[in-house]
């Protein structure tokens, strides 16, 4: 957390130096032979060394490098190297970078049609069924126009786990939210989603959290179980809350310029390793769920873990109804078209599962 913190500044000097060495390094150039130095491919991440999206992005570098004998040297950059997540899809753009995670929860702000994986209550209980519903293809065509239009090009949907409250105190019915002030990623759907249930929600980076917390500027946070763990939220907080309100969901970006300028065997060697990595983030963040959640228990034994029944996510549901119509008011038609492919992925998922 310290860490990330007092990298924070130097983030902005080695941006610039990145867009620098992208201009020399020319990442899409496909005249690398043995004999020269590796291409470059830049990946960053918005979460730690270690986390579901670091295992995730090493894994993609391993299969690249290895498949093109090293001729590609996939560089990964964890959070708080290269700045806030905002500050990652903005690299991403300009072509400093060549592959980022983006967060719906962030770049939702500028894409409102991502927010679709921030409304409550909309995925299936059986992850599944959830897994397959985001890898399905007409869910993605429908959406990478609109990453197209940013200068973005959609590789994958990541399944990261359910999100996790952590609170300074019990949370079973919505009125226990009034006076909370809960930290939530920056789309505004976020922010409403919790006004709608009476909390108080701050939007902040993700690297500003644990210090909001320690501090008492805020009184609880939102996020999966690995991530409350690597980021020791734990620490500054006493109850966790399992309401399965919302997944984590989070979408693996390429720069779309760099994709249409590559030799079609590398775009195509791209396509191939993304879809055999189709639900490796989801496995991993269920291994991480348990492993952590158990470290966290070791080291905090009095850590109050509470599991909502389902008459009590009932009246989190109700209040959570309303943001649909918001969400489809946000983003008129093509938020409509969106939200109706997610649907009928997860309608066409289901009926495959039973
Ligand atoms: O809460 C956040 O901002 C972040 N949480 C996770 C688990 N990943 C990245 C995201 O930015």
């Amino acid at each position: 957390m310290i860490e990330i913190r007092r990298h924070a500044f130097l983030a902005g000097i080695l941006a610039r130096l990145l867009c620098a060495c992208a201009l020399l390094t020319a990442c899409g150039d496909e005249t690398a032979s043995r004999e020269r130095a590796p291409v470059i491919w830049r990946f960053a991440i918005e979460e730690a060394a270690g986390s579901v999206q670091d295992t995730y992005a090493r894994e993609f570098e391993r299969r690249i490098e290895q498949r093109t004998n090293d001729e590609i040297d996939v560089k990964v950059y964890a959070y708080g190297t290269l700045g806030t997540s905002d500050d990652l899809t903005e690299q991403l753009r300009m072509g400093s970078l060549q592959f980022a995670m983006a967060s719906p929860g962030h770049l939702g702000k500028s894409i409102p049609e991502l927010q679709v994986f921030l409304l409550h209550f909309l995925f299936d209980d059986d992850d599944a069924v959830n897994l397959a519903a985001i890898a399905d293809p007409q869910l993605h065509e429908t959406l990478a126009p609109h990453l197209r239009a940013k200068g973005l090009e959609l590789m994958s949907i990541l399944f990261e786990g359910w999100m996790v409250w952590t609170t300074n105190r019990p949370i079973h019915a919505p009125s226990d939210f009034e006076g909370i002030k809960i930290r939530t990623m920056t789309s505004p759907l976020l922010l409403a989603a919790y006004e709608a249930y009476g909390a108080s929600p701050q939007a902040m980076p993700y690297g500003e959290v644990y210090s909001a917390l320690q501090l008492n500027m805020i009184d609880a946070q939102v996020n999966p179980v690995f991530a409350i763990e690597e980021m020791s939220f734990y620490e500054v907080t006493s109850h966790m809350i399992f309401a399965r309100h919302s997944p984590f969901i989070a979408t693996s970006l390429a720069n779309r310029e760099f994709m249409a300028n590559l030799a079609p065997e590398r775009r195509d060697l791209i396509r191939e390793v993304v879809s055999e990595l189709d639900g490796f983030a989801a496995k991993v963040a269920t291994g991480f769920e348990q492993e952590r959640l158990a470290q966290i228990l070791e080291r905090k034994p009095e850590m109050t873990l509470i599991e909502l029944s389902e008459s009590e996510r009932a009246a989190f549901r109700a209040l959570a109804e309303p943001l649909r119509e918001r969400f489809l008011q946000a983003t008129g038609q093509s938020g409509r078209a969106v939200l109706e492919a997610l649907e009928a992925s997860l309608v066409r998922s289901q009926r495959d599962r039973e």
